[in-house]
């Protein structure tokens, strides 16, 4: 597939995706697909578009409508949370507004606390996630997703075969592949395109509804950018830079501006919207619950104890980017990866030797000015 767009088009385009696909929202729903609203990275997406659902992220991203959460939850409270409550009780979002489910998993504390506020007023499903990768999590979690299909098949008024999972395990493990493939882009050094376009790119894949043609065109996208890199386009040399933490979509991206605009480049992002989600699901496995629990219940999240898997992939993305620098992104109030600053600083200056920071922010645009002042010092020791 070759693009006749230009980069910059294509990359507007990726980032738009979230706000362009609440038309397509709005027709699939009139044509009576069911749509499932989904929160988090260890929901296995594959079951629900199994039965032909169009599957939504439900994480808000802007301050919009804290204020009217914060009637109802405490202001000290993950904005993340927050703002993700405040658009399902306005019914400012339209992916709430057409979801006929909406899927949680007891992941933090706060969330699970406002999926019960929020299904006073919305259907809510909530999977019991284990909080340890052990066998016996596994098969918990393979039970859950086995209740979680039952409850589909009974709400909806359908059979999901394990036919229609297995295809979709397949269609996903190649959406994967080619997320993982763009973002490895970025390991050239020096790098072809700023971490900004590449994450947006990342995050707006996620709000694409033609599930089966999406691996084809990032593969595109990273044929370009790897083409007119061949052809000696990138960025020049810059201190590079790796993102973790709480997942940093939409208003969090300011601290990826402060990155960029100060000298540096964001060249990868562990978190949810990078490559914590992206080893694939085994295809070979007969029991495709057990290879979607096994796959999923794997990712390196920060409300698993321990949690050894985001160590891991954090020390293999500093090698595989040559990484100068680390930027530990935490929302407000998000306790599980606050607590976790301090194993990640212990890897990032002990064990590797490179500067490592922690920024505690919020969805408001107030502390940009001081986020940018932080970051030109940060690239300063590089
Ligand atoms: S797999 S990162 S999407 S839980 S809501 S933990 S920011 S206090 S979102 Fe997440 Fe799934 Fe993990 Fe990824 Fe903190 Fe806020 Fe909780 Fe959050």
């Amino acid at each position: 597939m070759e693009l006749k767009k230009d980069l910059p088009e294509i990359f507007e385009e990726f980032a738009d995706a979230r706000k362009n696909s609440f038309l397509t929202i709005k027709e699939l729903k009139e044509k009576g697909v069911p749509v499932v609203g989904v929160f988090c990275t260890y929901l296995p997406r594959e079951i629900p578009n199994a039965m032909g659902a169009a599957v939504v992220g439900l994480c808000s991203v802007s301050d919009e409508t804290i204020p009217d959460a914060e009637k109802d939850l405490p202001r000290n409270l993950c904005p993340l949370i927050k703002s993700s409550y405040g658009f399902a009780k306005t019914d400012k979002c339209p992916y709430f507004y057409f979801s006929d489910l909406v899927v949680g998993e007891t992941t933090c504390d706060g969330k699970k606390k406002m999926y019960e506020m929020l299904a006073e007023f919305k259907p809510v499903h909530v999977i019991e996630l284990p909080n340890c990768q052990n066998e016996t999590g596994i098969q918990m979690y393979r039970q859950e997703l086995i209740k979680f299909k039952e409850l589909l098949e009974k709400k909806f008024e359908v059979t999901i075969t394990e036919e229609a999972i297995r295809r979709q395990i397949h269609i996903r493990n190649q959406i994967q592949k080619a997320l993982y493939r763009l973002q490895y882009v970025m390991a050239n050094d020096p790098a072809p395109e700023y971490g900004l376009n590449i994450v947006n790119t990342v995050y707006g894949s996620g709000f694409h509804m033609n599930v089966e043609g999406l691996a084809d065109e990032l593969n595109a996208v990273t044929d370009k950018i790897e083409k007119e890199y061949a052809e000696g386009k990138n960025i020049g040399k810059r201190p590079r830079i790796l993102v973790t933490g709480s997942p940093s979509g939409g208003a969090a991206l300011k601290v990826v501006r402060a990155i960029e605009n100060n000298g540096g480049v964001v060249v990868c992002f562990e978190n949810c919207s990078g490559m914590k989600p992206l080893s694939p699901v085994d295809e070979e496995n007969p029991d495709v619950y057990d290879a979607l629990a096994r796959k999923y219940l794997n990712i390196g999240c920060s409300c698993m104890s321990p949690n050894p898997n985001r160590m891991a992939l954090l020390e293999k993305l500093i090698d595989d980017f040559k990484v100068d620098g680390v930027v530990d992104l935490v929302l407000q109030a998000c306790h599980t990866y606050n607590v976790e600053t301090a194993l990640v600083r212990r890897l990032v200056k002990e064990k590797k030797g490179i500067p490592y920071t922690v920024v505690e922010t919020d969805y408001s645009q107030a502390d940009v000015e001081q986020l940018n002042t932080r970051m030109a010092a940060f690239l300063e020791l590089l």
